[in-house]
């Protein structure tokens, strides 16, 4: 069993899109184990964007992520961090394939709905940083 950090960003809020995005992880067959809605704290996301603190669209993620609540999620399964990366789609829009939650929704890099661990130890990493230990199911 795996664990992954999901987040719906604030433009996915915005646009109305948590149920849909919601009911395709469930679909997947997902378990959800935390769920919270919250306008992150701008240390919050500058920890979660630290990988990206020398990119020169760093400024404008912390400033987008922390405009409005997100939606911060942690779901369980088998492969749940690859399986979950798969259902958001790539980063790049042309990239991201009809079928996937970007490739649907949105064609703009940044305000691209949603959030996904990419790998084991980032996941452990986010999970810490968004949610305390008893916010989430067992
Ligand atoms: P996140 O981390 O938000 O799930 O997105 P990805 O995993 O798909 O993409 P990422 O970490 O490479 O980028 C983080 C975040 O930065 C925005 N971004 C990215 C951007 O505005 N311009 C860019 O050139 C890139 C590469 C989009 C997602």
């Amino acid at each position: 069993m795996e664990r992954t950090y999901i987040m719906v960003k604030p433009d996915g809020v915005e646009r109305r899109l948590t149920g849909e995005i919601l009911r395709r992880f469930e679909n997947r067959g997902l378990r959800l184990v935390g769920l919270k809605l919250l306008v992150p704290a701008r240390e919050t996301a500058e920890a979660h964007y630290a990988v990206h603190r020398e990119k020169p669209f760093y400024n404008d993620l912390v400033e987008f992520v922390t405009s409005g609540p997100v939606v911060a999620m942690v779901w369980e399964g088998k492969d749940a961090i690859k399986i979950a990366r798969q259902m958001i789609g790539a980063t790049k829009p042309l990239d991201a394939a009809p079928g996937t939650i970007r490739g649907d929704y949105t064609a703009d890099v940044m305000s691209n709905l949603i959030h996904g661990s990419d790998a084991p130890e980032t996941a452990e990493a986010e999970i810490a940083l968004w949610f305390r230990p008893g916010e989430l199911l067992t």
